[in-house]
């Protein structure tokens, strides 16, 4: 296939050009205490594209101490509107260094830098934009309490103190947004990993943090594997809170890690969301948003809608324009303005999705399209469609992660019980769609479905404002909005006798 990418941004190339890439420890960067690095891949070669220095046990153990101090000192002394600022100042930078955020996101990552400039970085901004508005909006209640008339009782919404977050590689930046924003409004320092994949955005975010202004030690940023430097996050005594976003399957060992310490915990984790077409929907709309449903960043997204449920009615005309559409789709390396999907991140990851094809077409689904990966450099695996699909088959129950949609057919006439009891067959419950014209039809399934958020006529809708996470297995507590404040703050009462 021909390509033709963009030239790199200056910064970019500078970025690139100075590695390894350091950890963000206590305001400076620096060198893990071992000296190990390890590689980052281009997934569009399958390239090295630069090395980043690897933390573990010891180097957490020396972000936590730079954390601490910074919790007990400079960082106390920063009132509500100056962290505010701080937050304003770094959108503000960020927005200035678009350009270079999303080249470097495309580069790790793989994904269109037509996605990076439009969705990614865009959203990230606004994310700490919202969050710095926050920051002078926290408050407590006064309570009249029925132990004495003469008894003032109050709370203060008090920051948690050294908070771990652990991030994926599917929206690299603005997973760390989502992360930061929150956790900063609210008073806290941070200890940030970034997904090994991907490391790239979160360290030259951590160069705009420290010319936002914000005291060293406030936000450090490591690189590193999971089960030791993610494991040294969430096993640390002294590190009271983590948040994390990934697998359903390291979410459980979070939490089991966490355990041992009662540090306090929220996730965010896989998906497996049901999106329904009845036969009454705008289909102008309802198609394009089935396939942005699922193919949008190569099917890498949490809130995926990976379980199509199409009455009976129109399912071979729907799946027959899906079809046409996922099949002219321009697949190639993210640089490629014209490119409209790109490569999976990892190998690891183009192995698993090219796994989940395979059985697909063993238990008896039929590719419409796409159905197993390409030949060719870099980990590209093409739109695919299956149809055929039922309820227990595998490719119908796990989270493939990646652009492949199982299509099914229903069958309700008036009722529709019957495909919200399927689609509310699953252990997770991130997120649904439903597309239809019936203003009752769209509020009763909406609320029939086990699911943390519901998208009616839309899908992979997002904004900062608007909270977002998961029922069932797909997670506790939810990150955006108001909602996020909860997750990083404990409450206090204060009692005062006034007799
Ligand atoms: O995720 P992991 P992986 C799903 C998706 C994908 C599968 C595997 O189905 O195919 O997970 O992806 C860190 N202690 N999602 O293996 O391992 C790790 O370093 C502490 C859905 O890449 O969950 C990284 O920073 N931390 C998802 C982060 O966890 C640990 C997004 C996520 O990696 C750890 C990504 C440990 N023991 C994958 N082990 C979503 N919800 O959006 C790993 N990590």
């Amino acid at each position: 296939a021909e390509t033709v990418k963009i030239a790199l941004d200056p910064r970019v190339e500078a970025f690139l050009a100075k590695g390894p890439k350091k950890l963000f420890i206590g305001g400076e960067f620096v060198e893990s205490l071992s000296g190990k690095t390890f590689e980052t891949i281009d997934p569009s070669s399958g390239e090295m594209i630069t090395t980043v220095y690897e933390a573990d046990a010891a180097d957490v153990d020396r972000a936590v101490e730079a954390a601490e101090r910074a919790f007990h000192g400079d960082w106390a002394k920063v009132s509500p509107s100056e962290r505010g600022r701080m937050l304003w100042k770094l959108a503000d930078l960020m927005e200035e260094h678009a350009e270079a955020l999303a080249q470097l996101e495309t580069i790790d990552n793989g994904k269109p830098v037509t996605h990076a400039r439009a969705a990614d970085v865009p959203l990230a901004i606004d994310h700490f934009r919202y969050f710095a508005g926050w920051s002078t909006k926290l408050s407590g209640e006064v309570i009249n309490n029925s132990a004495g008339r003469n008894m003032l009782t109050y709370t203060r919404h008090e920051p948690i103190g050294v908070v771990g977050q652990i991030i994926p590689w599917n929206f690299p930046l603005l997973l760390a947004a989502w992360k930061l924003g929150a956790a900063l409004a609210t008073g806290n320092v941070v200890i940030l990993k970034s997904a090994e994949q991907t490391p790239l955005s979160a360290i030259y975010l951590a160069e705009l943090i420290q010319q936002a202004g914000f005291p060293e030690g406030v936000v450090n940023i490591i690189t590193g594997y999971g089960p030791t430097a993610g494991a040294a996050i969430t096993n640390h005594p002294r590190i009271r809170k983590v948040a994390f976003t990934g697998s359903t399957e390291v979410g459980k060992l979070i939490m089991q890690q966490a355990a041992g310490n009662l540090k306090k915990v929220s996730l965010e984790l896989g998906g497996k969301s049901p999106n329904i077409i009845f036969p009454d929907a705008d289909f102008s709309k309802a198609i394009p948003g089935a396939l942005m449903g699922i193919f949008f960043n190569q099917g890498q997204v949490c809130c995926a809608g990976s379980r199509l449920f199409v009455h009976k009615k129109v399912y071979d005309n729907v799946l027959a324009d899906m079809t046409s559409f996922a099949a002219k789709m321009k697949q190639g390396p993210g640089l490629d303005e014209s490119s409209e999907i790109g490569p999976l991140v990892s190998s690891e990851q183009f192995e698993r999705v090219s796994g989940y094809l395979q059985k697909g077409n063993e238990e008896g689904a039929t590719a419409l399209t796409g159905g197993s990966p390409l030949d060719r450099a870099g980990y590209f695996v093409p739109p695919t469609i299956f149809a055929d699909v039922n309820d227990r088959m595998t490719i119908a129950r796990e989270e493939i992660f990646g652009p492949v949609v199982a299509a099914m057919p229903f069958d309700d006439e008036a009722q529709i019980a019957d495909v919200i009891r399927r689609a509310n067959d699953t252990e997770y419950g991130l997120a649904a769609g439903v597309w239809t014209t019936d203003l009752r039809k769209a509020h009763r399934v909406a609320h029939a479905l086990e699911a943390g958020t519901v998208w009616v006529n839309c899908y992979n809708a997002l904004d900062a404002a608007v909270p977002f996470g998961g029922y069932k297995q797909s997670g506790y507590g939810r990150e955006m909005g108001s909602y996020a404040l909860d997750l990083y703050t404990q409450v206090k009462a204060v009692w005062i006798n006034l007799d």
